[in-house]
């Protein structure tokens, strides 16, 4: 396990705090020999980002600030990891928004600004990024997004997220075919509910929780290092055969009807 992704250099975008899905990913990644490279958008997560890199005694190759509501953000992120990196082999986007406000309720209320930003931010941002680091990835590569089960159910409260989830699935398969042609692969991983900072303060999410429990055939939740190691796997060469997926994280739940 150690040396899987000995000499490969890894982006992953998304890391928040300790909760964090990425930070989950980040730690599998890291165990198997990777080199990492960060990108974050504010101060903040930059700052929470190197305290829990040297707590963990985990040394980043490169942090780079990126923005993904703008071309020209995306464009200096990775021109920079480009110059001071050179090729690198896999990214790992776990990056969504929505106003909190349009996350309860009917979605039929949803704002014409509301859709769109959930869109921009959880679902363009992946054809964005795609675009950016497949002229890094000379090598071939492969490219893992996150997603949730409210892109193929009505699950409630998760209304303008599940059709921006939707919008990014969709987008896996068409981008897996675009740049398959160079060896890149592209795929999701679809976790069950994850107490995380972006989850914080959301209707009806601890009885999501419950339901897993109760339900899926695992009959307990699924954390972050299960995610980790699910897109460690999407990420190395065990999947070399594996493009356009969406594989399912979450204890079984969403076979059960
Ligand atoms: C059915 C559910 C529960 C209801 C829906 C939750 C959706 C959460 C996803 C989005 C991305 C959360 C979000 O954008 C929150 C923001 O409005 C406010 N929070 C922030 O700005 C924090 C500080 C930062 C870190 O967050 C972001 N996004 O930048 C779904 C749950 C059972 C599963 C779940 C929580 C899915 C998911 O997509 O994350």
């Amino acid at each position: 396990m150690t040396e899987l992704l000995k000499d490969k250099n890894i982006v992953v975008m998304g890391v928040a705090n300790e909760r964090s899905i990425a930070w989950g990913i980040t730690k599998s990644l890291h165990n198997a020999g990777a080199n990492l490279i960060f990108t974050n958008r504010q101060e903040r997560s930059y700052k929470k980002l190197t305290k829990l890199l040297e707590q963990n005694d985990i040394e980043a190759k490169l942090i780079v600030t990126c923005d993904v509501a703008d071309d020209a953000s995306i464009s200096n992120a990775f021109n920079e990891i480009k110059e001071k990196v050179g090729v690198i082999h896999g990214l790992v986007h776990a990056v969504a928004f929505a106003n909190r406000d349009e996350l309860k309720g009917d979605f039929s209320d949803t704002s014409r600004e509301g859709f769109l930003l959930a869109q921009d931010i959880s679902a363009f941002s992946l054809v964005a990024v795609t675009k950016a680091a497949k002229e890094l990835m000379t090598e071939g590569g492969s490219i893992v997004t996150q997603t949730y089960l409210g892109s193929e159910k009505v699950i409630p409260n998760y209304n303008v997220m599940g059709v921006a989830k939707a919008s990014l699935e969709a987008s896996v398969r068409y981008l897996a075919e675009d740049v398959g042609k160079h060896g890149i692969r592209v795929n999701a991983v679809s976790a069950g509910p994850i107490r995380t900072l972006a989850a914080k303060g959301v209707s009806g999410f601890n009885e999501k929780l419950g339901m897993v429990e109760e339900k899926a055939p695992l009959r307990r939740n699924v954390d972050q290092d299960q995610v980790g190691d699910a897109t460690l796997f999407f990420i190395s060469d065990l999947s070399r055969g594996v493009t356009g997926e969406v594989l399912h994280v979450d204890s079984g739940y969403h076979i059960i009807g």
